[in-house]
């Protein structure tokens, strides 16, 4: 399956030069992710394991009220244990399709990002906000727990403690906030200068070598559940497949031949 760029009901998608930008249109509802829109971003994240055109994708909500508000509460109010689970699990294979992309993916957050909506946040490589942006995991006032990979990836993102308390609380931070505890990398004014300094960001990944980031966020994913030995011999195993790929040699040939800066 390849990238497809049209048809989506709940998403718009669009590439410049290899830049993705993926953003999850439902702006009545605040962008609220309901089961159809939930099915859209898996078919969207499952073509990008074989779109060599796109290098670096960036997510993001319409509007400039919300990034995402969460899962759709009006869906998921009549749901029972069984489609309870099912909606979990699908939550669960969206988030890791995400995480697992071969492309670095940038969440731009653009206001609201709750519950669900800070777990798709939080499966992206890194995250930028702008300044209205409000964070949270407020599962726990709807009496249910986070359960699009919340609970792990929130305490690896700003640790145990901290993540135990937005989880408990089901608190909002705002973006400051969310800096000073390391849940978004940068703040921007406003969503212009948000969505300018997320493709800026990209265009530096894409002047880096394909395979060199793609290996990097291999390892850098999979060292994180390994202990320290077993994760720099993948490191290692990754650094030699980097000799493999022409890139690498075409781009030290043309340091050592001063055509590159
Ligand atoms: N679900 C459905 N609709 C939503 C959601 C949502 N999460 N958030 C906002 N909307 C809708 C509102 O219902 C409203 O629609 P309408 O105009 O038809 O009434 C519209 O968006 C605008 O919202 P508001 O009028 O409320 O706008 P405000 O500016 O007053 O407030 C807020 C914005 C603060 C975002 C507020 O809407 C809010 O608190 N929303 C709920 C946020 C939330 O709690 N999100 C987490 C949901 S739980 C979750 O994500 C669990 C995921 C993991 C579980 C998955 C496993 C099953």
């Amino acid at each position: 399956m390849a990238l497809v760029m049209d048809g989506w009901k709940n998403l718009l998608v669009d590439n410049q030069d290899g830049i993705v930008t993926v953003t999850i249109n439902r702006p009545k509802a605040m962008n609220a992710i309901n089961m159809e829109l939930m099915k859209e971003l898996e078919a969207f994240f499952t073509g990008l394991y074989d779109a060599p055109e796109a290098d670096v994708v960036i997510l993001t909500g319409a509007g400039d009220k919300a990034f995402v508000a969460g899962a759709d509460i009006k869906e998921m109010a009549v749901m029972d244990a069984h489609s309870g689970r099912d909606w979990a699990l699908l939550g669960e294979r969206v988030t890791s399709l995400i995480e697992r992309a071969p492309q670095p993916v940038i969440a731009a957050v653009n206001g609201y990002a709750l519950g669900g909506g800070c777990e798709l946040a939080l499966a992206c490589d890194f995250r930028y906000a702008s300044a209205n942006a409000k964070l949270g995991q407020p599962e726990a006032k709807w009496g249910i727990n986070a359960c699009f990979g919340g609970t792990q990836r929130l305490a690896r993102a700003v640790g145990t403690g901290m993540a135990k308390e937005l989880l408990y609380t089901a608190r909002f931070i705002d973006a400051a906030e969310a800096l000073r505890i390391g849940l978004v990398n940068r703040v921007l004014p406003d969503q212009a200068s948000l969505m300018g300094a997320a493709l800026a960001t990209a265009k530096e990944i894409q002047a880096s070598g394909k395979c060199a980031v793609r290996y990097t966020k291999l390892v850098v994913n999979d060292g994180r559940d390994l202990d320290i030995d077993a994760a720099i011999a993948a490191e290692a195993q990754y650094f030699g497949l980097c000799f493999d790929d022409p890139e690498q040699k075409a781009r030290m040939t043309a340091f050592m031949n001063k055509t590159k800066k």
